[in-house]
């Protein structure tokens, strides 16, 4: 008897990433474009830059590689949502708190499901950045506001049993025979498929009244996949062939500005979001065609993951650049960020690693035939989650309309520990997760050279600008 071809969590990962970026191109025109320039520029970026372009990622990983958005509305949702990426070794990340990373009204908080261990991330990095509603949050939302979305979120089902079934069954059994990963795919493809049935106008409008982001998730009965995100080695690069392709891209590219040192953490920049048609139920019981503006496209560079003293000297960049450049064009924005650059970070990784502000990993590297015996060096370790000021940077200029927040009012306290209860699931905290990265590569190449741990001293680091 032939045994049947079984799927393991990081096969299931990346053919889910692959189902999904299917289904969106067919939704999303415009996502296919931006995945085309996307392929140009990194093939462009790798001709010119030859084996450094790969420091951060080889080509194939980094060509197949997406992030996702999705958004839902209760604790019971999110909880199915980390089960449904469990079994698909995707584990919550990093807690986001957007309801004040934003002057707009994004009434949202948010994890991210991704890969943790080394090897998984190589395999395939697929993240989903995943927001939960705050009902309760009065800044935003009456009470009686609040008892409405409560009794709609509690009416729907956003994923069926037999879905969570079987990816209970995969997370418990380390992955799926074929035919029943085949069928898990299916079923977890379209549950993110945008929905055709008729949308409550009248609800759906009030709910974008408070903001565009509760309307999209508890003013209709199904969710969906609001974008997903290539990773593109030249960013400047292609905004400037979308531009010239004629698609109109938000104002700027959020996170560290373009300069002459090492890329950190992520810059990210989108189109924006496009009018598609939807039906919606009038209050006289009419169904129409209208359109939604909800849904976009964004692209992504990614840099090197910073240490907690490296990201507070970022924040501190980013505070000081938003006071100077307050009212500033695009253009002396980015000059002054470079200029804070200058002054906040070293132009060269070896100085970023010596300096901690950056996690890099030992590596043993061999004789090189030119007589150099093996010696040890440091290799940066890409940044893999997200950044709040970014994020709500993106739901901002995507927002058709700013919607209505009441600062005077108190907001419902949440933090990560409230987000690790809602999900039922451990949240682990980024920094650690690096961290520990970092750890094991010192300990195993240690113990390949046969020496104390703490003995090791890096002297170079190839290819990178010292
Ligand atoms: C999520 C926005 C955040 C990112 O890349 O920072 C995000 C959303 O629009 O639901 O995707
Ligand atoms: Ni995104």
């Amino acid at each position: 008897m032939s045994q049947e071809k079984f799927l393991e969590p990081w096969q299931l990962r990346a053919a889910f990433a692959r189902s999904l970026s299917d289904m969106y191109g067919k939704e999303v025109p415009a996502y296919t474009t931006l995945l085309e320039v996307s392929h140009e520029v990194n093939a462009d970026f790798v001709a010119t830059h030859g084996a450094d372009a790969e420091r951060l990622g080889s080509i194939d990983r980094v060509t197949a590689e997406r992030h996702g958005a999705i958004r839902v509305g209760t604790p019971t949702e999110i909880s199915q949502v980390a089960r449904i990426f469990g079994a698909m070794g995707m584990h919550p990340v990093g807690f986001y708190d957007l309801r004040d990373a934003s002057s707009s009204s994004v009434p949202v908080i948010s994890t991210a499901f991704r890969p943790i261990e080394r090897d998984e991330l190589a395999r395939n990095p697929f993240r989903v950045f995943t927001s939960m509603l705050v009902p309760g949050d009065r800044r935003f939302f009456t009470r009686d506001q609040e008892r409405r979305l409560d009794e709609f979120l509690a009416a729907r089902r956003l994923f069926g049993p037999q879905l969570l079934r079987l990816a209970d069954r995969a997370e418990a059994e380390g992955g799926l025979p074929a035919a029943d990963a085949a069928e898990f795919l299916r079923l977890a493809t379209e549950a993110f498929e945008l929905s055709r049935e008729p949308v409550d106008q009248a609800w759906y409008r009030e709910l974008e009244g408070v903001s565009a982001v509760a309307a999209d998730i508890g003013g209709v009965a199904s969710t969906h996949i609001n974008h997903l995100t290539p990773r593109v080695l030249d960013i400047d690069d292609l905004y400037a062939r979308m531009t010239a392709r004629g698609i109109t891209m938000i104002p700027a590219i959020q996170g560290p500005p373009r300069w002459e040192g090492p890329d950190v953490l992520l810059r990210q920049t989108s189109f924006r979001a496009l009018a598609e048609p939807r039906t919606f139920r009038t209050p006289d019981g009419q169904v129409i065609e209208d359109s939604l503006r909800v849904r976009f496209g964004e692209v992504e560079a990614r840099g090197i993951a910073l240490t907690r003293e490296g990201r507070a000297a970022y924040d501190a960049a980013v505070a000081e650049l938003d006071e100077r450049a307050a009212g500033a064009g695009e253009a002396e924005r980015q000059a002054i960020g470079r200029e804070i650059w200058h002054r906040t970070f070293p132009v060269s990784e070896t100085a970023l690693a010596d300096r901690g502000l950056g996690y890099f990993t030992y590596e043993l590297l061999p004789d090189d035939g030119g007589g150099r015996a093996p010696h040890v060096v440091r290799a940066p370790v890409v940044y893999e989650d997200f950044l709040p000021r970014s994020a709500a940077g993106i739901f901002q200029s995507n927002l058709t309309d700013e919607g209505a927040k009441d600062a005077g009012q108190t907001g419902a306290e949440r933090d990560d520990d409230w987000m690790a209860g809602a999900l039922g699931r451990d949240l682990h905290d980024p920094f650690e997760l690096y961290a520990r990265q970092v750890e094991r590569s010192r300990q195993a190449t240690a113990a390949t050279l046969g020496v104390d741990p703490e003995t090791l001293t890096p002297a170079t680091i190839p290819g990178g600008q010292s």
